[in-house]
């Protein structure tokens, strides 16, 4: 990155630039075009603190799946040095601190506008200027618009009959109350098993009288291993952060591990068992990694369904559970792989049921509880570890107008379309980070943000060192994008997860697009860098 002089600001009260949305990706969007462009910034942001998803997810177990000394900013070394995790994976409490003194050590709240949902932003052709309208009315215009929304901030609350008559309570774990929920002395009943659903169930259950699981697809998931980060282990984390930054950024997913060379083929079932043992004891993500071909051969992959089946029947007790534990439907890791802690252990407890609702489907919630085709569940509390309306939802749920009025949703009505998960055709000045067409997901996200920022920073320089004012996406450009997009998928195994939220499948009437780019991350990198070392090839800039 460019340090670089202000820049000659847009007309009148127009910003620079507007970002939209205070988490990982707009705090450090932020800081580039502020602190190293020298621009007029602002971040607009609905909730009334930053932190994004680590902000409303609040829910019981709420922690993330990538290890902490990875799951945080690699641009600063200071604080690098200065930040301590004090765990394998880190709490949300954590991560919320950590990004709120990111806010505060790089001085960023003062351009951030708290409690400010944007409601539309329309580009005005002639202006060459976005014009941003809040949910309360207010107005502001900037020459570039930078979505820094998140992949998984709309909350999915599944459209079941009579919620409204519900006579408890309800939550869904995306906008989970700041104050918590009691559960102690109260019937619980959760719908969901997705890796949200996964780190819930056992801290629920700890306290809760009762604990009922509405499963519709069952997942797999591989112990955790959290544990205090030792201070050998913090040490050597604060001495090599420049070789784990290097490794994050070589390999497919983002992660601080690389992938082995082995086929789960090519060894015996004796090597193939103690290695996948060797992984389950280690924990956590990696387990992916153990060997080369789990995500693109079916066979390989049936390696590892039999082995987790087995781990599974031998955590728990009861056969009939068990057999609805492990009645997988796609193959490992084709749904993001949850991780988990305790998580098969805690069907042995006396006040948890698994009720399965793909075969006795759920047919209304009803005053006192859930009913589903065979049964009715007396309740308290409902929680919906459902999901989200991914990657496209928080986009669309805004009502974004491009060149000619055209709307986002005009323009996705068959599935997003965009050129490298950065723009869409038709809509000049506008990037989205991590957004569809991105690796985004299938990444560790901080590495994802990193590089879609600081392409996006760099591009914005590039314009302006060449006085240049529009950039947008050729539509054969996007077209050429979305077919790699397809082919890099269909060269995996993950379309053939019919229920993934990849797809878009857990929304319904959502068009089936698979949005993640699955080339790998370091790949994708490569393919950016490589478009604007030819002056932005696939773009029209314009004065
Ligand atoms: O959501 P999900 P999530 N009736 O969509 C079920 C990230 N994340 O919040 O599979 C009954 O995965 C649905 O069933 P099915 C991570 O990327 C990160 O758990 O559609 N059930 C599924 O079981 C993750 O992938 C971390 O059949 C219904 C569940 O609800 C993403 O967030 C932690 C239903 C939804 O699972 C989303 O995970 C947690 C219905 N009508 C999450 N509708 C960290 O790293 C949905 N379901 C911290």
């Amino acid at each position: 990155m460019p340090d670089m002089t202000p820049s000659k600001r847009v007309d009148g009260d127009a910003l620079d630039a507007l970002i939209i949305g205070a988490g990982f990706s707009g705090l450090y969007q932020l800081y580039l075009l502020r602190d190293r462009l020298g621009l007029k910034a602002q971040v607009l942001e609905a909730a009334d603190g930053v932190g994004g998803t680590w902000y409303w997810n609040r829910y019981p177990g709420a922690r993330c799946d990538s290890e902490s000394h990875s799951y945080c900013y690699s641009f600063s070394k200071e604080l690098q040095q200065e930040w301590e995790w004090t765990e394998r994976y880190p709490e949300q409490p954590e991560i919320l601190r950590y990004l709120n003194h990111v806010a505060d050590r790089f001085d960023l709240r003062r351009d951030i506008r708290l409690g400010t949902r944007v409601a539309a932003a329309r580009y005005d052709e002639a202006g060459n200027l976005w014009h941003v309208t809040t949910a309360s009315g207010d107005h502001l215009s900037a020459r570039f618009l930078i979505t820094a929304v998140g992949c998984l901030s709309t909350a999915n609350v599944p459209k079941i009959p009579g919620l409204e008559s519900f006579a408890g309570s309800w939550y869904h774990t995306g906008e989970w109350p700041h104050e918590g929920v009691d559960f102690r002395g109260k019937r619980v009943g959760q719908i969901g098993t997705g890796s949200t659903g996964i780190q819930a169930v056992p801290v629920i259950a700890a306290t809760a009288q009762h604990l009922t699981v509405f499963q519709r697809t069952a997942n797999y998931s591989v112990p955790a291993r959290n544990a205090p980060l030792d201070a050998a282990f913090k040490r050597w984390v604060k001495d090599n952060y420049d070789a784990i930054r290097d490794v994050t950024r070589a390999t497919t997913n983002g992660h601080p591990f690389t992938i082995s060379d082995r086929s789960a083929l090519e060894v015996t079932p004796e090597e193939r068992q103690a290695l996948y043992e060797q992984a389950w004891e280690k924990g956590g993500l990696q387990f992916r990694a153990t060997f080369r071909d789990l995500l693109v051969d079916k066979a390989a992959n049936d390696t590892a369904v039999d082995f987790l089946k087995a781990k599974i029947r031998a955590i728990v007790k009861d056969p009939k559970t068990a057999a609805l534990l492990t009645a997988f439907d796609h193959p490992y890791a084709t749904k993001r792989p949850p991780i988990d802690t305790d998580y098969f252990e805690t069907y042995n407890r006396d006040n948890v049921t698994l009720v399965d609702v793909r075969t006795a489907p759920i047919e209304r919630i009803t005053p006192g509880g859930i009913r589903t085709r065979d049964a009715e569940y007396p309740l308290d509390i409902i929680v919906f570890a459902t999901g989200f309306d991914a990657m496209t939802g928080p986009l669309l749920r805004m009502d974004i107008r491009g060149r000619g009025g055209l709307t986002l949703q005009e323009a996705w009505d068959a599935g997003p379309r965009t050129y490298l998960g950065l723009q869409v055709a038709g809509f000049p000045n506008l990037f989205t980070v991590t957004g569809p067409g991105s690796p985004s997901v299938l990444c560790n996200m901080p590495v994802a943000i990193e590089q879609h920022a600081e392409w996006i920073a760099d591009c914005i320089a590039h314009l302006r060192d060449r006085g240049l004012q529009r950039i947008e996406a050729k539509p054969e450009a996007v077209e050429r994008w979305v077919a790699q997009v397809n082919e890099a998928a269909d060269a995996t195994l993950l379309p053939q997860a019919a229920s993934s939220w990849y797809l878009g499948a857990n929304v319904p009437g959502k068009p089936r697009v698979f949005m993640p780019y699955t080339g790998g991350m370091a790949h994708y990198r490569s393919i950016c860098d490589g478009v604007a070392a030819r002056g932005y090839e696939g773009f029209a800039l314009t004065d």
